[in-house]
């Protein structure tokens, strides 16, 4: 046992030693997200990495691996807590089957423009931050898409045209609007989304202008109608370990990068919604506002499941609706 001991503080001695050694060691860090190459989200990441590898002289190396090319979607925010990979990309509201306050940029109309969204997101941020350092996770920066629209294959006057139209979904708040809009919903990831349609599991979507463009939604549906009914955000997060191994200096740069990231990624996503529905647009899409009367009853739908939602988030989610309904 003594013998044991005193081994185990010689090698500790050793780690330390190492330890130092290490701290000028470059590492690299491989990074799963879930959307292909040329979405704005994912550029905005490949220039957060070469910040980060410039500022550190290559000493911390982000390897994108995109469009769910290392870990399906699903799977991502799991795989940066068990350590799998130090950093990744999700869709925010993925987690919302975890804490509701996940979900709340995909709420239905209750934030639907940038400035909203900004608000939203500043209430949302520090219970965010609690709740994913309970899981060893930091995030880093987050980012929304562009108001979300509607893409079908004839014109949608009100909410009854809709009815048993098969409906892609991207995550739970969807799917429970699209059934209350009297739809069929399937969860399709981006990368699926050509496929799914030509295959005819789905005949219409709610997503932003640009992933529209980005699946050439002109070749499977004929009408866009820009409702605008929410901005639901992406995250970056990294494992708190990871972090925690990084010497402060290369810490520092991280956290940097991550601002500088956040500020770009939110005017690029402003720049994508009119680029990308012009491109719809020139591809021959119809794009459309909507009529009054589908507003109206798009709203209703809308408060309800907000009802719904604020009775299920409990205290944190009526600390955010406080935080964000005060400004
Ligand atoms: N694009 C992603 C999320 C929201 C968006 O605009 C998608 O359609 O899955």
């Amino acid at each position: 046992m003594k013998i044991g001991r005193v081994l185990l503080s010689t090698l500790a001695g050793v780690t330390v030693g190492l330890g130092i050694n290490c701290i000028a060691m470059a590492a690299t860090w491989d990074m799963p997200t879930p959307y292909p190459d040329k979405t704005f989200h994912t550029e905005n990441i490949a220039a957060f990495a070469n910040e980060v590898a410039e500022a550190t002289g290559g000493e911390l190396k982000i390897n994108i691996h995109s469009a769910g090319s290392l870990f399906k979607h699903p799977e991502i925010k799991n795989a940066v807590r068990g350590g799998q990979v130090p950093i990744g990309e999700f869709f925010l509201s993925l987690l919302s089957n975890e804490n509701p306050v996940f979900g709340a940029d995909s709420q239905p109309f209750l934030a639907t423009n940038y400035d909203e969204a900004k608000s939203l997101w500043e209430a949302q941020r520090p219970i965010v931050t609690t709740l994913l350092d309970k899981e060893g996770l930091m995030p880093l920066f987050s980012v929304p898409w562009p108001p979300q629209g509607l893409y079908t294959k004839k014109e949608i006057k009100t909410v009854a045209d809709l009815k048993g139209i098969k409906f892609r979904a991207y995550n739970a708040t969807l799917e429970l609007f699209a059934n209350k809009i009297g739809a069929a919903p399937t969860q399709v990831e981006v990368p699926d989304i050509p496929q799914a349609f030509t295959t005819g599991r789905v005949e219409a979507m709610v997503t932003s202008p640009s992933t529209g463009a980005n699946s050439k939604a002109w070749d499977f549906v004929t009408h866009y109608t820009d409702i605008q009914a929410w901005l639901p955000k992406n995250i970056v997060v990294v494992s708190k370990k990871a972090f925690r191994k990084l010497d402060k200096k290369t810490q520092d740069v991280v956290l940097e990068a991550a601002k500088a990231a956040e500020v770009r990624g939110w005017e690029m996503s402003k720049k994508e919604t009119a680029e990308k529905t012009a491109i719809l647009k020139e591809n021959g899409i119809v794009v459309v506002t909507p009529s009054a009367e589908l507003m109206a009853g798009l709203k209703e739908i809308g408060a309800e499941m907000t009802v719904d939602w604020k009775a299920s988030a409990g205290a944190e989610g009526a600390e955010l609706l406080k935080v964000y309904q005060g400004k």
